[in-house]
């Protein structure tokens, strides 16, 4: 047996019965118990006829059973692709087909729509619930709970996260092994991850964020996770007391500094609250460090690339910027148009490179060449600029994308579906500041000649393709989009227009 992501991550944990998961209702999950769970779904995907560099889509609810599902991928070599819960039937389909998906595993109640899915692009549809039911355990169960670990190598893929891009259709990352491996190891060090660590993990599980980096990091330590299905205020007050460390978007701290339970008292004890997936206000680092005496650690990754600097564990967090290369990562700041790095103190696009970077996107080799440098650097599409200290600010993006409460979502995909509405002449979706999710979606429509648009109708019929989260919380009619003299919309002037549209709370 030779598998080193499983070797490192799970199989070194094998026959212990030290806890891993911890639930809400007290229930706690060994090392051993979940691998044996783990070990049962490969053997059942085995016999379904997934092989080692098959794709298996998965649609589920957080649950330990939906983590068995990633360990069980690993150990029998199966990529892993992991999907948001709020994508709907539409959504769904486009990855199953793009990614040759052999197996959709979704939640019982999604699969009347998404039965015809799975059978458009020849798929199996197995059913695995929040609460670990459905037809996936009925067959489990049946199985071994000790599975011949696949043999595979560093470069072997392990994960196909999507990422959506200007042109509005989702594209691949391909993470190997040493992607994943790399990260992790250098995360928990730098970090100071051990087995004593318990994490807090309201995170979901079908992003970097709290599949590879909360997850890895805890398996790779040796440490726990206080395992919830959710973000739920009440819940992670609760949970605290019996955490070290936790991992969150920065929703998670402005929601917690909005409760008046929120207390030093609380916090005092934790170790480590770390910060990423969006930017992080300086007035949050701030007003945490007030109300806590602890300073966030902020960091910055993406999907592509897993994590890419961080902020110091000691020595100065310093808000507003995302801190400095992670060992073994460099990063540049180039000019746009030539490529070239920039002097210290200018603004530029960032570029990353190191054995965390993706191998490409799946089956789009252009995309990757578009993105990816031959000499191995990444142009991630984030514009920053180091300060004199070497520290790494984000100042914006070169790319059109709104992050919302830690999700990405691409206007482009929007303004397609808009566009296509009857009377719509053309659109432009651009994000505004939100006091919760930090940006939120705004759409603005250029009617037709003489037509008077119906925005409740459209906004439903949207609503059908657009995973909630994506969908605009506001449509706007205006006579013509602003234009520079190129012809291109000036989305910044849309912006800096509707920047007052959600300030109140
Ligand atoms: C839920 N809703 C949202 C969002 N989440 N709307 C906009 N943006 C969101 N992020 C909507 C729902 O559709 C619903 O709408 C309403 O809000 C309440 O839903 P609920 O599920 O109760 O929401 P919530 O629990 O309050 O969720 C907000 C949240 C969650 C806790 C911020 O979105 C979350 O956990 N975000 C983390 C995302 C993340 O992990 N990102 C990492 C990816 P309605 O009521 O109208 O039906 S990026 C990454 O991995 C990179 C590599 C990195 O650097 O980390
Ligand atoms: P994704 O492609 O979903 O992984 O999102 C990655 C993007 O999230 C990055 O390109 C950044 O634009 C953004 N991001 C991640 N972490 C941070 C951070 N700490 N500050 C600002 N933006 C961030």
């Amino acid at each position: 047996m030779n598998n080193p992501l499983y070797d490192t991550f799970f199989g070194k944990h094998r026959g212990k019965t030290t806890p891993f998961l911890r639930l809400a209702d007290g229930t706690v999950i060994t090392h051993d118990g979940f691998l044996q769970t783990a070990a049962q779904y490969a053997n059942l995907l085995t016999d379904l006829g997934v092989k080692a560099g098959d794709r298996i889509a998965v649609q589920i609810a957080k649950s330990p059973q939906s983590l068995a599902v990633y360990c069980a991928c690993v150990q029998a070599g199966i990529i892993f692709l992991p999907l948001n819960t709020a994508y709907t039937a539409e959504e769904v389909s486009y990855f199953v087909e793009n990614s040759g998906a052999r197996v959709l595993l979704c939640d019982e109640s999604r699969a009347g729509d998404l039965n015809s899915v799975a059978k458009a692009a020849n798929a199996i549809l197995e059913t695995l619930n929040g609460d670990g039911s459905g037809s996936f355990t009925t067959k489990a169960v049946e199985h071994p709970v000790r599975f011949d670990t696949v043999a595979r190598g560093e470069d072997d893929l392990a994960a196909f996260l999507y990422t959506s891009g200007t042109t509005g259709r989702s594209k691949g990352a391909m993470l190997t092994q040493a992607n994943l491996m790399s990260n992790a190891k250098t995360l928990a060090e730098e970090w100071r991850f051990t087995e004593q660590d318990v994490l807090l993990h309201a995170l979901p599980i079908f992003h970097t964020h709290g599949l590879f980096v909360a997850t890895n990091i805890t398996l790779f330590a040796g440490g726990q996770m206080i395992f919830l299905p959710k973000f739920d205020l009440d819940q992670i007050l609760a949970h605290m007391p019996d955490a070290t460390t936790m991992m969150g978007v920065p929703t998670f701290y402005t929601r917690l500094l909005d409760d008046a339970r929120f207390t030093k008292d609380l916090a005092q004890h934790m170790r480590l609250f770390v910060s990423g997936s969006a930017p992080l206000l300086a007035e949050t680092h701030v007003a945490f460090e007030t109300r806590t005496g602890h300073r966030i650690l902020e960091r910055y990754g993406m999907t592509e690339t897993n994590m890419n600097t961080s902020n110091p564990y000691d020595g100065e967090r310093r808000a507003g910027t995302v801190g400095f290369a992670l060992p073994g990562v460099e990063v540049k700041i180039t000019d746009a148009d030539t490529g070239e790095i920039l002097p210290q103190g200018e603004i530029g696009q960032i570029e990353v490179r190191g054995p965390n970077v993706f191998k490409g996107y799946w089956q789009m080799p252009e995309k990757t060449a578009e993105e990816l440098r031959e000499d191995g650097f990444f142009i991630t599409g984030d514009l920053g600029q180091f300060d004199a200290d070497g520290y790494l600010q984000i100042v914006g993006r070169n790319k059109d994308l709104i992050i919302s409460g830690g999700y990405n979502i691409y206007p482009k995909e929007i303004e397609l579906l808009l566009d296509e509405e009857e009377g719509v002449l053309e659109s432009a979706v651009i994000g505004v500041p939100h006091p919760d999710f930090g940006e939120t979606v705004v759409g603005i429509l250029v009617p037709r000649a003489g037509v008077e648009l119906d925005l409740d109708r459209i906004k439903a019929s949207v609503g059908t393709s657009l995973a909630r989260f994506k969908q605009p919380q506001k449509l706007i009619v205006l006579p013509e989009l602003p234009r520079n003299t190129m012809g291109k919309v000036q989305k910044k002037a849309l912006r800096e227009d509707y920047a007052e549209l959600f300030a109140a709370k």
